[in-house]
C-alpha cells in the first residue's frame, strides 16, 4: 500500500495520493511510515526533475500534494506524544532557499513533542536569526535548507550568530534535502539531523529531557 502511495505521488496522481493516504491511516499504518513513503516519492520526483523528465510545474504539484498529505497526517501525529513545554526552538529556512515542506514537518514534530517553536519562515537572512535569538531566547536554533546553495547560507548564519556573541547561548542543528554531516562541519553547527525525529532527539538532548 505504501508502494501505491509512492507510485501515485511520483506519477502526479493527486486524488489517488490523497485517497491512499487516508486509507493507509484508517487501516492503522503509522503516520511516520506514511511520511517516509512521501519522502521516497519526492526523491523520485526530484530525480525525474534532474533528468529533465519533469519540470517546475511537477515539482510544485509534488510540493502541493505533500502539503495536503501533511494536513491529513497532522491530527494523527498530534495524538501521539506529550505536550509539556521543554524549551524553545528557533527555526527557519536559510537565506536564498524557499523550500518549507520539510521545515514545517520539523516545526510540527517539535511542537507536539513539547517545544515552543518560533518559525521565521523561508529565505531568512542571518541577521533575522540573530535578532530573533536576542528576543525569543531559544536554547536551540534549527536551520533548514534544501539547496546546495544553502551550505553557504548556513555557514553565514552560524558565523553571524558567533559575531553577535550568541554562539555559546544556543545549540545549532541543521537539516534538509542536500544537507549532511560534512555540511555540519563546514557550517560549524552542533548537529545534523536526517529527519524531523532527529530534530526532536537533538532538542531533547540539548535541553536535558530524557
Ligand atoms: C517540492 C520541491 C520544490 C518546491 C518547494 C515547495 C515548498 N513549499 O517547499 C518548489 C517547486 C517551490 C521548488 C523550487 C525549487 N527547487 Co526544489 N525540490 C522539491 C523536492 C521535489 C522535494 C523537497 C521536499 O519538500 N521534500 C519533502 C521533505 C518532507 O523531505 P525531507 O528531506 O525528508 O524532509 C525531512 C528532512 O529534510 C528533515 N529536515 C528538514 N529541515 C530540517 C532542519 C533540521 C534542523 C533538521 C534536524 C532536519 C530537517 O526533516 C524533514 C521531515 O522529516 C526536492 C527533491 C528532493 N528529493 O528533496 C527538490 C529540490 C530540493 N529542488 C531543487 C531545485 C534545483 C529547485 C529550484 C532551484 C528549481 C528552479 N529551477 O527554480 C527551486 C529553488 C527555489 C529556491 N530559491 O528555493 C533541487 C536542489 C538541487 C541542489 N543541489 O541544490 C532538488 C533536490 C531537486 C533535484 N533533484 O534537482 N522545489
Amino acid at each position: 500500500m505504501s508502494e501505491e502511495l509512492i507510485k501515485a505521488i511520483t506519477e502526479m496522481r493527486e486524488e489517488d495520493a490523497l485517497k491512499i493516504t487516508t486509507q493507509l491511516l484508517e487501516s492503522g499504518t503509522n503516520p511516520l511510515d506514511v511520511l517516509e513513503a512521501c519522502r521516497k516519492a519526492l526523491d523520485a520526483v526530484g530525480k525525474r526533475f534532474e533528468e529533465g523528465i519533469y519540470f517546475l510545474p511537477e515539482l510544485m504539484l509534488a510540493g502541493e500534494m505533500m502539503n495536503q498529505i501533511t494536513e491529513i497526517i497532522k491530527p494523527k501525529l498530534a495524538a501521539m506524544p506529550d505536550r509539556k513545554r521543554h524549551g524553545k526552538v528557533l527555526l527557519g529556512t536559510v537565506a536564498g532557499d524557499i523550500h518549507d515542506i520539510g521545515k514545517n514537518i520539523v516545526s510540527f514534530m517539535l511542537d507536539v513533542n513539547g517545544f515552543e517553536v518560533l518559525d521565521l519562515g523561508v529565505d531568512v537572512p542571518p541577521q533575522k536569526f540573530v535578532d530573533a535569538i536576542q528576543e525569543f531566547k531559544p536554547q536551540v536554533v534549527a536551520l533548514s535548507g534544501f539547496l546546495t546553495l544553502s551550505f553557504d547560507a548556513m555557514k553565514d548564519t552560524v558565523a553571524a550568530i558567533q559575531s553577535a556573541g550568541l554562539r555559546d547561548k544556543v545549540k545549532i542543528m541543521i537539516g534538509g534535502g542536500q544537507i549532511n554531516e560534512e555540511v555540519k562541519e563546514y557550517a560549524v553547527a552542533d548537529g545534523y539531523g536526517r529527519d524531523a525525529m532527529a530534530a526532536v532527539s537533538f532538542a531533547k538532548e540539548w535541553v536535558g529531557v530524557k
